[in-house]
């Protein structure tokens, strides 16, 4: 094999590699419905986004408004503390989405397991929306590998936003990792307090991307290769 033939093979593998990482997580940006992911309770595609709610189908949980006023989907939020509840799903401890003393009740989750290298970045897109006024009730959470980050609850939202009383607005994360591993990445919200007033996770376009360095190590490789390949031809 000639140095540009060997050139191109280098440069086809890398591409494939970061493709292949690229890919890491399935279906990021839900152009594809609910596929590679797993859902438990009221999980909706709205629009080519992910709406999650606390919202019952047969219960008012926003009386006066009518029962299932604000659930998604026509599939109930889901128990929490029970055999087969939230928190069985996503893998972590019962009692784990309890807020020190004040229960969670129901709430709904979306997960997904890939792969990740040292350095990729995990981004996504959210908005939390709450009918809830009170301080210390109802949030949305991400969990990484059973680590739970929150990401708003009713404080952080004082925006108006209908039919929703209050919201955060758009938001981006992001979080680094330090290894390669495996990643179960869940996410979801909970009724706190009780089963009343819901709250709800709006988010989109999942996606791991490589660190900086890597891609400029990728590029400069592809670069030496070309001059590589021009000073053969010269
Ligand atoms: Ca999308
Ligand atoms: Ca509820
Ligand atoms: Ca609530």
């Amino acid at each position: 094999m000639n140095m540009k033939k060997q050139g191109i093979t280098i440069a086809a593998t890398l591409a494939m590699v970061f493709a292949g990482n690229a890919m890491a997580v399935t279906n990021g940006s839900f152009t594809n419905g609910l596929n590679g992911w797993n859902a438990l309770g009221d999980v909706n595609l709205q629009a080519g986004a992910i709406l999650m709610t606390t919202a019952s189908v047969d219960f008012e949980d926003d009386f006066p408004e009518s029962a299932g006023a604000f659930n998604a989907s026509g599939t109930a939020a889901a128990e929490t503390g029970v055999v087969g509840g939230i928190e069985d799903f996503i893998g972590i401890a019962m009692g784990t989405l309890n807020v020190q003393e004040n229960f969670a009740f129901e709430g709904s989750v979306l997960k997904q397991t890939f792969n990740v290298n040292a350095g990729d970045t995990l981004t996504f897109n959210w908005n939390f929306f709450t009918n809830e006024t009170s301080s210390g009730a109802d949030y949305a959470f991400v969990s990484i590998n059973g680590n739970l980050t929150q990401l708003a609850a009713p404080s952080d939202a004082s925006s108006s936003s209908l039919p929703y009383a209050f919201t955060t607005g758009f938001q981006t994360f992001s979080q680094t990792f330090d290894a390669a591993s495996s990643v179960t990445l869940a996410f979801g919200v909970v009724d706190v307090n009780d089963y009343n007033v819901t709250s709800a996770l709006w988010f989109d376009n999942v996606a791991v991307v490589p660190e900086p360095e890597t891609y400029a190590m990728f590029l400069a490789g592809l670069g030496l290769m070309g001059f590589a390949s021009r000073r053969k031809q010269a």
